[in-house]
């Protein structure tokens, strides 16, 4: 049995939340590190930049004036958050890297409008930010049943635990946008897997704009992305024994208009030798080198429609604001 609140604890785990084991092997920062360091070009996946510090950044960056997704998002979830609960009446939420969950409370305050009464199943990787977001959920909404999920959503689709009634699955804030377009319909692919017919999907996007929009986004004037960017440095350092020199290194991020992206690097000032400890080796990087941190895709409402209907989903609602930077699609699965 689940708990009303979060901060009592089940029998079962001992502790605030159900753990979901992965269906598939998840690769560690050593593997990632081999793989992705040592040939070039260079890379890295984007997910070593949450740690403690690089989530405080991540939280910070959406707060600067021209990160725009976040607050674009949120306008729109307060905007049109009494019609998708009208829509959908979800017996369970359930949020794919819910981190904080500030957004989501959109969603909670139109249950409450409504009268209407639900299940919520963050489900995220960190257990500090899923224990935090569930007591202040807790408190604020105190009808809400919590249950939160810790694992890797990536990996552990297959492995949710059952749940009754109608589902709606949330995955905000452009997240999808860092999969390569191939991943990102496989991904896709995942979750409509776990839904029911009659299940909905609310997926946030970010759309294709004026190129110094984007650009301004990930090159914010009091370089909070690039302590952001720079930061997975001291988690390989940390982690990975590595001795990175943080001051040899560029925040660079570009808009590549053929693949519709963002990209960010880290781009190497000098010639340098860096020593990866868990991998008792050396890796030299020349001059303007550079290693790829984060695709961030940019969407066209057409490639948006496509990738949905390729992966059995039939779009419901496009929401959009005036300026028409971000995409909140409420899709249903096919049946
Ligand atoms: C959370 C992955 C959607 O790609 O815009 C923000 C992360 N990187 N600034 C994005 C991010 C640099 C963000 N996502």
């Amino acid at each position: 049995m689940m708990t009303r609140t979060a901060l009592t604890r089940t029998q079962d785990v001992g502790s605030f939340y159900t753990p979901v084991t992965p269906t598939r092997r998840v690769p560690d920062l050593i593997e990632d590190a081999r793989d992705g360091l040592l040939t070039r070009p260079r890379s890295l996946p984007p997910k070593y930049f949450y740690d403690d510090r690089g989530s405080e950044l991540f939280e910070r960056i959406c707060t600067t004036d021209e990160y725009y997704p976040t607050r674009t998002e949120d306008a729109l979830l307060a905007r049109h958050s009494g019609n998708i609960i009208a829509r959908t009446m979800p017996d369970q939420i359930i949020e794919l890297g819910s981190g904080s969950s500030r957004k989501t409370r959109r969603l909670f305050d139109a249950c409450e409008a409504a009268g209407h009464v639900c299940n919520y199943s963050p489900f995220d990787v960190c257990e500090a930010v899923l224990e935090q977001a569930a007591i202040d959920l807790g408190r604020q909404y105190r009808w809400l049943t919590i249950t939160p999920l810790l694992g890797d959503y990536h990996a552990g689709l297959g492995n949710l635990p059952g749940s009754k009634g109608t589902s709606l699955y949330v995955f905000l804030g452009s997240t999808i946008g860092n999969f390569e377009p191939d991943r990102a319909e496989s991904f896709m692919r995942e979750i409509v897997s776990c839904m029911a017919s009659g299940d909905w999907l609310l997926l946030g996007a970010d759309r294709i704009k004026d190129h110094a929009v984007l650009r301004a986004a990930y090159n914010d004037a009091e370089g909070i992305t690039a302590e952001f960017n720079l930061n997975v440095l001291r988690v390989l350092n940390r982690e990975l024994g590595a001795n990175f020199e943080i001051g040899n290194f560029d925040h660079e991020a570009v808009f590549n208009e053929e693949q519709a992206r963002i990209e960010m690097y880290l781009e190497s000032r000098c010639d340098q030798d860096v020593y990866l400890g868990a991998l008792g080796r050396s890796i030299r990087l020349q001059r303007e080198e550079r290693i790829l941190t984060e695709l961030s895709h940019k969407f066209s409402p057409a490639r948006l429609q496509q990738l949905l209907h390729d992966c059995g989903l039939e779009i419901e609602r496009h929401y959009e604001p005036a300026n028409r930077y971000f995409s909140l699609l409420l899709a249903r699965r096919r049946e």
